[in-house]
């Protein structure tokens, strides 16, 4: 098992987090909304299952998933679509890839210098997000 996404975790950078959002047709206000939160990440594992909380003083998304076994998945205060989702390693990468209306769309966890990576992508955007461990320097 490659090294652990699991614990609390704090953005610090976010690329192409406009693109992303344009991509997947986020309204303006929405857009400008969005760009100025300080997202967070809980990624816990329970039993088999994985539970990745997205928080913000704004609005906060959850997903819940088995590495390998495909689920239904509606992007509520997100982009609002239901997609088909399948979850699995990629090497040391747990990668989502989420079929429905968009293109070339899902994300990508791993970790790197103790740091936690997101790559975001949808219809050719790519957003990369990295997150510090909260409590650690
Ligand atoms: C939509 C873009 C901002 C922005 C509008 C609302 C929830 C991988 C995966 C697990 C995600 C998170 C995508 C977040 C941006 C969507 C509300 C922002 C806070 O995470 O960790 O679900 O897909």
């Amino acid at each position: 098992m490659p090294a652990s996404l699991c614990g609390t975790w704090d953005i610090i950078s976010n690329t192409n987090f406009e693109g992303y959002m344009v991509a997947l047709g986020i309204s303006p206000n929405l857009r400008k909304i969005a760009l100025k939160l300080k997202q967070k990440k809980v990624i816990e594992l329970k039993g088999e299952q994985y539970i990745i909380k997205t928080t913000s003083s704004f609005r906060n998304y959850t997903t819940r998933f088995n590495v390998g076994q495909e689920f239904e998945e509606f992007t509520k205060g997100l982009d609002n679509r239901r997609l088909k989702s399948l979850v699995t390693w990629k090497g040391n990468k747990l990668v989502c890839e989420q079929t429905g209306e968009k293109n070339n769309r899902g994300w990508a966890h791993w970790i790197e210098d103790d740091k936690l990576h997101l790559d975001l992508y949808c219809d050719g955007e790519v957003c990369s997000q990295v997150f510090k461990k909260k409590g650690c320097e």
